[in-house]
């Protein structure tokens, strides 16, 4: 019988792991957690109740997870998350929409999501609970670290590598061999042809720290 899975959270993100796990077909979806107690169902799962449902997972046969929240511009919470159903005892599964183009020769982390129309190429290594979200390029050697989200259609170019947690908004371009710090932001848009300092928050073409103006 395939493992019981368990979605944590149950918004708009969640619907997207729902149906890449389902497409996927590895696992048995038995329910999400959510908070929302107005929530009784996402995308026909049923709402089990809040987080302290994992630590029933043994009684519900679940066996396994994956983080179903997005938090736009904020990585920590899913990294909280990721942590708290590990130390209750879930194994991570990863979420790969069957559209996504992975190359055989990238690697690819536990409870990692890779979305519809995504690519991730060659040389690439891919940690833990990372989004790469819609038709988002990764492309050959880049590496992104645990938790990390790289927003629909960002683009990393070669070589670039991404910290922990850090979040990439939609449309990005990171530039060859750009390093982004851990738990940086990238706005938006935004072209990045420097390294980002960790917690670095950039925007614009170029990009530049948020906040100063262009010159
Ligand atoms: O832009 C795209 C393609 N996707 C966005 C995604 C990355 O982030 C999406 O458009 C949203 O902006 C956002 O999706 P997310 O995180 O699902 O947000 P939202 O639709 O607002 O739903 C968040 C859900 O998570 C709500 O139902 C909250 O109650 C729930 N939630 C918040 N904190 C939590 C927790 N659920 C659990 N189980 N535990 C929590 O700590």
């Amino acid at each position: 019988m395939k493992p019981g899975c368990v979605v944590i959270g149950g918004g708009g993100h969640a619907t997207m792991v729902l149906e890449a796990l389902r497409l996927q077909g590895k696992v048995r979806i038995v329910g999400v957690t959510d908070p929302d107690r107005g929530r009784k169902s996402v995308a026909g799962v049923p709402v089990l109740g809040d987080d302290g449902i994992l630590d029933q997972a043994r009684r519900l046969k679940i066996r396994c997870f994956s983080v179903g929240v997005g938090s736009v511009g904020d990585n920590r919470p899913r990294a909280q998350l990721y942590r708290r159903a590990i130390e209750s005892g879930l194994k991570p599964v990863q979420a790969i929409h069957p559209s996504a183009v992975v190359s055989p020769r990238a690697t690819v982390g536990p409870g990692t999501m890779i979305f519809p129309r995504a690519v991730v190429n060659p040389g690439s290594e891919l940690g833990a609970n990372v989004i790469v979200n819609s038709a988002a390029v990764v492309e050959h050697d880049v590496r992104i670290a645990d938790h990390a989200h790289v927003c629909p259609g960002a683009v990393l170019c070669g070589g670039v590598h991404v910290g922990e947690g850090a979040f990439i908004g939609a449309g990005a371009v990171v530039i060859q061999g750009v390093r982004i710090g851990a738990w940086a932001v990238v706005a938006a848009g935004a072209v990045v042809h420097k390294d980002v300092p960790e917690g670095g928050r950039v925007a614009g073409i170029p990009a530049r720290p948020m906040g100063k103006k262009s010159t």
